[in-house]
């Protein structure tokens, strides 16, 4: 039990509003320049001494779960640490989906955590649970701070999430009310660099010296590192897998080393006598089956793994964990060599040819809405890809024609919660915002648009794949209860967030402009998706589809 020193209950609040206000200038002397308040009684210092600074931007929120992966959201659009401030209790446990995520996805949250005073610790008194070590693996960095103690965000290497969590004693208003931030050092953000280390440098000679085919696959990178990762993949001259949110997917100096399907890759590039024996990942990890399917080919398929990001993504393997631009630049500098895949490239041209034609032949199965799609959104578009068939049919299905869109998916945990919040955070002003997401997915998180009223010149169009449930699971497992089948419909959840709505049971070939929030959504036929899939399922590889029309 800690020693109990009795204040009298002005002084206490003002030791409250104290350490509250240091908590936020050390946050702000961090970098961070956004909060996101769910206010409630035990967190009043820290609400007021926010509400009294209007130079600082705070997000209000009603619940924590959508508030803590909105805090994602702007954090990675804005490149700086974004802070969530709860309240105690199961509110502070209701960041944990989107701490998860963010610390997979190299994203820095910061977490402030309002709790009650440390002598109630294990004594079940209301809204008291025990939040010291609350987000365990996922946080980087934590402190646990009393009244009196001094905050210090000093250690915290800024590359995944960090945890205060505040111990304030009983709030008031009348105090509370007083609480302000007063010295107000805006720091610049400079989250650690990960160093190219010498064993990486020596692990890629091996990689490259031993592997006969390699083939490289390009996942989200930082933005600003896309430019060199372009030159060195030219000179590097291996097939190239380029996922959408690498946003090198559409880049037409790489057309000619681009593989733009990767299903059955492994036969395809065999038959076509490119033998993959190496696997050249950089950025995040893979999407596709393909990487899971090197569980089984460790004995005699290599990985190489190159990250702005500190996971492997495998059971085994290492991970090269460094900034992706000193390793462009460093591997430039070797010597070339060549790879030849001129058939396999030409096969899987006249696949992309064949599979157009199937888009238009079927236009109500999923995929060719998807393409059609990616066709009509306006140029230049952001685009936010919800996990499930979204991000794998973009990638698969969206036109190869350039249109500038920013394509943009956070996987972390690969979870479908917390997406129309985290996608309202990573809106940006003046553009066309556009996320695609699955129905599940959506009812995951109906209270999103929440904060919708609370963006300044932001317009956001939420396209709902409604396939009646998880269709991600329909040709995985015969049981009903995976797909979670439904009847619902979008349109009550447009009409109780005042959004427009639209559904489309056919892609229009051009769009209305919408200036504010729209939920659009879009109904494929399930049956011609299956038919779609059936088709492609049964391509011979040589330009033809093996079954006939009729045989469905
Ligand atoms: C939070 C969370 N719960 C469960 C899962 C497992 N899961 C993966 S995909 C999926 C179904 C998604 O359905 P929907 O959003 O309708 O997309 P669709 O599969 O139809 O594209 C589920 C439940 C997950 N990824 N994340």
């Amino acid at each position: 039990m800690s020693n109990i020193t009795v204040t009298s209950p002005t002084l206490t609040t003002n030791i409250n509003n104290l350490l509250a206000q240091q908590v936020l200038e050390e946050a702000i002397r961090k970098g961070v320049k956004e909060f996101c308040v769910a206010s409630a009684s035990r967190n009043a210092s820290l609400v007021y001494a926010l509400a009294n600074t209007p130079e600082i931007k705070t997000y209000y929120w009603s619940e924590e779960r959508s508030a803590a992966f909105f805090a994602l959201g702007r954090a990675k659009a804005t490149g700086c640490p974004v802070a969530l401030v709860t309240t105690s209790g199961t509110a502070a446990a209701e960041a944990l989906p989107a701490v998860m995520t963010a610390h997979y996805w190299g994203i820095p949250l910061l977490l402030i955590t309002a709790d009650r005073p440390r002598r109630y610790r294990g004594s079940g008194a209301p809204q008291t649970a025990e939040q010291v070590g609350l987000y365990s693996y996922y946080v980087q960095y934590e402190q646990d701070l009393a009244l009196k103690e001094k905050c210090c965000l000093q250690k915290w290497a800024g590359t995944a999430p960090a945890h205060l969590n505040v111990c304030l004693e009983e709030p008031s208003d009348f105090e509370a009310k007083c609480s302000r931030i007063d010295h107000m050092t805006s720091g610049t953000f400079a989250p650690c660099k990960a160093i190219l280390r010498e064993e990486s440098k020596d692990a890629f000679l091996k990689f490259i010296s031993s592997t006969k085919n390699p083939f490289v696959v390009l996942g989200s990178l930082p933005e600003s590192q896309r430019n060199s990762a372009i030159e060195f993949l030219l000179h590097l001259g291996a097939p190239l897998y380029l996922e959408g949110f690498s946003g090198l997917r559409e880049e037409e100096r790489l057309g000619n080393l681009r593989i733009s399907s990767i299903d059955k890759v492994w036969n395809r590039s065999a038959n076509h006598h490119y033998q993959i024996d190496g696997i050249l990942r950089i950025g995040s990890i893979p999407t596709g089956r393909l990487w899971r399917d090197l569980e089984d080919k460790a004995s005699y398929v290599q990985v190489f793994s190159v990250s702005h990001l500190p996971f492997s993504g495998l059971s085994h393997g290492d991970i090269h964990h460094c900034e992706l631009e000193d390793f462009f630049s460093w591997a430039q500098s070797l010597p070339k060599k060549g790879y030849r895949f001129t058939d396999w490239q030409q096969s899987d041209l006249l696949f992309q040819k064949c599979l157009q034609q199937l888009y238009k032949e079927i236009p109500q199965a999923e995929a060719s809405q998807v393409h059609q799609l990616s066709k009509i959104i306006p140029r230049g578009s952001y685009i936010f890809l919800g996990n499930s068939l979204p991000v794998r049919e973009w990638d698969s299905a969206a036109t190869f024609q350039s249109r500038d869109y920013e394509v943009d998916a956070v996987r972390g945990v690969n979870g479908i919660d917390g997406q129309i919040s985290t996608f309202l955070g990573s809106c940006q002003p003046d553009r066309d915002n556009w996320a695609i997401i699955g129905d599940l997915t959506a009812l995951y998180d109906m209270t999103g648009p929440w904060i919708f009223d609370q963006l300044t010149d932001i317009s956001a169009n939420i396209v709902i794949v409604n396939n009646s449930g998880g269709q991600i699971f329909a040709n995985m497992y015969s049981h009903e209860s995976f797909l979670s089948r439904h009847n619902l419909n979008f349109e009550p959840l447009a009409r109780m967030w005042n959004w427009q709505y639209e559904r489309w049971t056919s892609v229009p070939e051009k769009i209305t402009p919408c200036k504010g929030g729209r939920i659009i959504e879009l109904v494929p036929d399930n049956s011609a998706t299956n038919f779609l899939t059936h088709k492609v399922n049964n391509y011979d590889y040589m330009g033809a589809f093996r079954i006939p029309w009729t045989s469905i």
